[in-house]
């Protein structure tokens, strides 16, 4: 039982548990779900215990509004060092001529973008959320469908792939000031060079939201976007395996536009931990191990594809260049939702996505998108991964032995542990272990 502080004193050293047991034995429980499921969920990951160190740290505690040397504030001295080790190594990282690390996620990395180049009203052209795009990418709900004129590519009937001449009809007839390639459900490469042609022919300028597949960017295994395009956006919690966070990588002549777009005009104080964070998961993933994770990421990605395959599901696209692939489920009985409750009953966790051309809302869906960073990080190889393509086809089968298949599950993830360092719910908390006690 955790004994509550009764004092000032006693509560300027009170840990989690002994201030908040009711919330340090969620976040117990929360890793307790994260170590019991085999996570399956393309956009994300387990990142390093380094990073939660960094997440959890006293930067938090500091204002900074500005840039490094530009501050609003005294006391920004190393500060300043955190956030420009982090500017340096994503520029060399990505091969950029300038990044801003303050974006506090994915959002505000295209939200900043939009900002700096656009004015209300402008015309982007951008990749169908149904096609594999995002919501910031131009949905009607989210603030880029409101303030901007949105005119939407998407992939060929025949190949799920994107069909690049559809995309230049469109750019000559409606004139962008803004295309933007990459997304969060496209499970091919994404052609920046084709992307920066037509660009150039139309005189827009071209993003590259690189958000899912950064890591693999960062590890070779995935075509750098940087020298083809004007923007690059990225979130660090994907592949990238850092904190949840994001940057915006850019040429020159569009930094000021972009840091502007940044602070003042939509965030206001950096924070500084996740910043610090920034830094560190941008030096590993210049690494060696780091490479060879990115590797296992993909081969694990094409296993899984192969065994889905073997187990008589539909692949779209017939596989993937990525870390992510989708299940195409119209062919079979199953709704995208359906699927996810199914497999969330042995033991796998999924989101249900739509698929190009699709009849269903995205609430009920016709795909299944999974993807293979964070089943990588606790270590499974390709024998592990075929394990899991069979247990989803045979959950998918009429009268499958959902008990049986959850075994097998359960089976894999105690052989492949998730933090078995951690001696609590975190990296160097002193006391989880009473928390995981008390949320057991
Ligand atoms: N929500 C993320 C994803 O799942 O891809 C994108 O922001």
């Amino acid at each position: 039982m955790a004994v509550a502080p009764s004092t000032f004193e006693d509560l300027r050293v009170a840990t989690l548990h002994d201030v908040d047991p009711e919330v340090a034995a969620l976040i117990g429980r929360e890793l307790e779900r994260q170590r019991g499921e085999i996570e399956l969920i393309a956009s994300e990951n387990f990142t390093w215990p380094a990073m939660l160190e960094a997440v959890g740290s006293v930067p938090t505690n500091k204002y900074s509004e500005g840039y490094p040397g530009r501050r609003y504030y005294g006391g920004c001295e190393v500060v300043d060092e955190i956030e420009q080790l982090a500017i340096d190594r994503a520029r060399a990282l990505f091969d950029a001529e300038h990044a801003n690390v303050q974006p506090h996620a994915g959002a505000q990395t295209n939200m900043a973008v939009y900002f700096a180049c656009l004015e209300p009203g402008d015309t982007i052209l951008s990749l169908e959320l149904s096609h594999g795009g995002h919501l910031t990418h131009g949905l009607k709900v989210n603030f880029s469908g409101r303030l901007y004129t949105i005119v939407h590519y998407g992939v060929s009937r025949e190949t799920n792939r994107v069909d690049y001449d559809d995309v230049l009809r469109l750019a000559k007839e409606h004139r962008p000031k803004l295309i933007v390639c990459g997304g969060s459900a496209y499970p091919r490469t994404v052609e920046t060079p084709r992307f920066r042609e037509i660009a150039q022919e139309v005189g827009a300028y071209l993003l590259c939201d690189m958000a899912h597949f950064a890591g693999l960017v960062a590890a070779g295994l995935h075509p750098n976007p940087v020298a083809d395009c004007d923007f690059v956006t990225s979130t660090t919690h994907k592949t990238l395996a850092g904190p949840r966070s994001g940057f915006v990588l850019c040429k020159e002549e569009h930094a000021q536009a972009v840091d502007r777009a940044v602070f003042p005009g939509m965030q206001g104080g950096p924070l500084n931990h996740v910043i610090a964070a920034k830094a560190a998961c941008f030096r590993i993933a210049a690494s060696e191990p780091f490479r060879e994770y990115q590797s296992q990421v993909r081969a694990n990605a094409d296993v899984l594809a192969e065994a889905l395959q073997n187990g008589g599901l539909e692949v779209l696209t017939g596989g993937t260049d990525t870390h992510l692939l989708l299940v195409d489920l119209r062919t079979s009985e199953w709704t995208g939702k359906e699927a996810e409750e199914r497999i969330a009953e042995v033991g796998i966790t999924a989101n249900r996505n739509t698929v190009p051309f699709d009849e269903r809302p995205p609430t009920v869906a016709s795909g299944l998108r999974l993807g293979t960073p964070a089943v990588t990080m606790r270590g499974f190889d390709e024998d592990d991964v075929r394990e899991v393509g069979a247990i989803i086809a045979e959950s998918l089968r009429p009268g499958a032995d959902l008990e049986a298949l959850a075994v097998r599950s359960a089976t894999l993830c105690r052989r492949r542990p998730l933090y078995p360092g951690f001696r609590g719910y975190c990296a160097f908390s002193h006391d989880g272990e009473k928390a995981l006690e008390s949320g057991s």
